[in-house]
């Protein structure tokens, strides 16, 4: 994103969990903040130190995969922090397994990241939220101790589920070193289909029907307006259709099948396009179907591309959000009104807002895409979106987290109370203030520990 510069003199890169954990108990001691970091794909500033003279810990040297098991049954992989996500993918492939969570960053960040981020993806739909799918973490703790939860077992109802804990805390409450992940059979056969509809209403209804038609099988739901389609088309992110079928659309919808037969997964995702288009009123303009693995793959990039062709096109604010489905052009809307009204919509500041994200979990990425970082633009942006959001009881962060970009906005998604219990967790687990200081908790009124 280019938002986000930090400055560190040292960065270190362990390569086993004794040497985390050896790192950390000295930084403990000394009072030296640490910036845990993985791929640094995230997107909220949450891997970049902040100024108090933090130190990175790299993950990239603890790359490799402890442990896979392919005859049990019980399909589970265990591997290093520092495992890249692609890489895992790569590894399961001849197993015939995946990983339950996928996204544009695949190729650089890494399954510690995404578990400190709580990755939701293009997967979650079909596979539930690494909150599920997470069955172990191996964390070294802010005071150096190991916490060996690298289990495999599916069940375990032994009291606290500490790991929880970890995923999603952003490096705020320890370094996972070890994820023990369950890791779903590959589908037999997969399709994808790209959809333009006439206009937003269409939206909804279309994903009520592709539940009922394609019911078991339905596997991703993802939502591409048309600003942002033409985005990612004008940089050259994968193809979806040609430029008279996607003429007069308002928005684009993304389907994926998985499942057993592709005939009859095939068969149920054209039969589902064919009657959706012989309707008296369409709510699709039109579809294509992809007929091999070439325009499968291109059919996603067009979508997993968008995040990079909003860099290409410009600085992005970006603004990723839990609201009702049926808000989210509403929000697109009225993010482009507010922006027009104090005029700074144009070549020269914002040139474009566009909004996209995972209908199926109610997530929406609204980006504004402007020529410059400004303190001007920042101020018509915020706190409006997140009042925004606040007035629809949704979550300022679906998927992201908090980083540095949003910690001081919590309190649009969580009360008082919760707040406070969340704090006196990392004063628990980092009574030092080590972990990533400055992110996710906005500063306390009176903060004592600043490392
Ligand atoms: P980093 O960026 O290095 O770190 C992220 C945070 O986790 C930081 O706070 C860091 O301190 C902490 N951290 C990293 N590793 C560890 C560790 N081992 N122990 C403790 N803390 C750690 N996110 C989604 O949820 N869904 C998407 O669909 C999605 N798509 C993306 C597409 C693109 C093109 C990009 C660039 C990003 C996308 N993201 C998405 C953002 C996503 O959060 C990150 O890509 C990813 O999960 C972070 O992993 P990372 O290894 O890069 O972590
Ligand atoms: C996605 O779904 C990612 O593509 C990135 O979560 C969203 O860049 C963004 O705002
Ligand atoms: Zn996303």
């Amino acid at each position: 994103m280019g938002k986000y510069h930090g400055t560190s003199s040292t960065v270190l890169r362990p390569r086993t969990t004794k040497e985390v954990s050896e790192i950390v108990k000295y930084c403990n001691e000394k009072r030296i903040g640490i910036v845990p970091q993985g791929g640094n794909t995230g997107l909220v500033g949450g891997s970049v130190p902040t100024g108090r003279g933090e130190l990175v810990v790299s993950l990239g040297s603890m790359n490799k995969v402890r442990h896979f098991d392919p005859v049990s049954g019980m399909c589970t992989l265990v591997a290093d922090a520092g495992c890249v996500l692609q890489s895992l993918t790569d590894y399961l492939a001849p197993h015939n397994h995946i990983m339950p969570v996928e996204f544009g960053a695949k190729g650089s960040c890494m399954i510690g990241g995404n578990c400190a981020t709580n990755a939701g993806g293009v997967r979650l739909l079909r596979y539930g939220s690494l909150h599920g799918t997470v069955l172990g973490l191996e964390v070294v703790l802010p005071d150096g101790t190991i916490l060996d939860q690298l289990t495999t077992l599916r069940k375990d109802n032994t009291g606290y589920d500490l790991k929880q804990l970890f995923i999603g805390s952003e490096g705020t409450l320890g370094i996972i070193t070890g994820v023990s992940i369950l890791t779903p059979p590959a589908p037999q056969a997969s399709s994808n289909a790209l959809l333009a509809l006439p206009s937003f209403d269409s939206v909804l209804p279309l994903f009520k029907r592709a539940k009922r038609e394609l019911s078991e099988i339905l596997s991703a739901f993802e939502f591409i307006d048309r600003g942002a389609y033409d985005l990612s088309v004008r940089h050259g992110q994968g193809r979806g259709m040609s430029p008279e079928e996607a003429g007069g659309a308002e928005c684009f919808v993304l389907i994926e099948t998985s499942g057993g037969r592709r005939e009859h997964d095939e068969e149920k995702l054209s039969d589902l396009l064919e009657h959706l288009l012989s309707e008296d009123k369409p709510l699709i303009n039109t579809g294509v179907l992809s007929q091999d693995a070439t325009q499968f793959s291109n059919i996603w990039s067009l979508r997993e591309g968008i995040t990079e062709a909003v860099s290409k096109e410009g600085k992005a604010y970006k603004y990723d959000i839990s609201i009702p489905l049926s808000a989210f052009k509403e929000v697109v809307d009225a993010t482009k009104d507010r922006l027009r009204e104090k005029g700074l919509l144009g070549p020269h500041a914002v040139k474009e807002v566009v909004g996209y994200g995972h209908i199926g979990d109610g997530n929406l990425h609204l980006n504004v895409v402007a020529a410059a970082y400004t303190s001007e633009i920042e101020a018509a942006l915020e706190p409006f979106v997140y009042e925004l959001v606040g007035k629809y009881k949704g979550s300022i962060s679906a998927e992201h987290g908090l980083g540095v970009m949003k910690a001081h906005a919590l309190h649009y998604s969580k009360n008082g109370i919760s707040i406070e219990w969340m704090r006196r967790i990392k004063d628990l687990f980092d009574p030092n203030g080590i972990m990533n200081p400055g992110k996710v908790l906005p500063p306390a009124s009176g903060a004592s520990h600043e490392p």
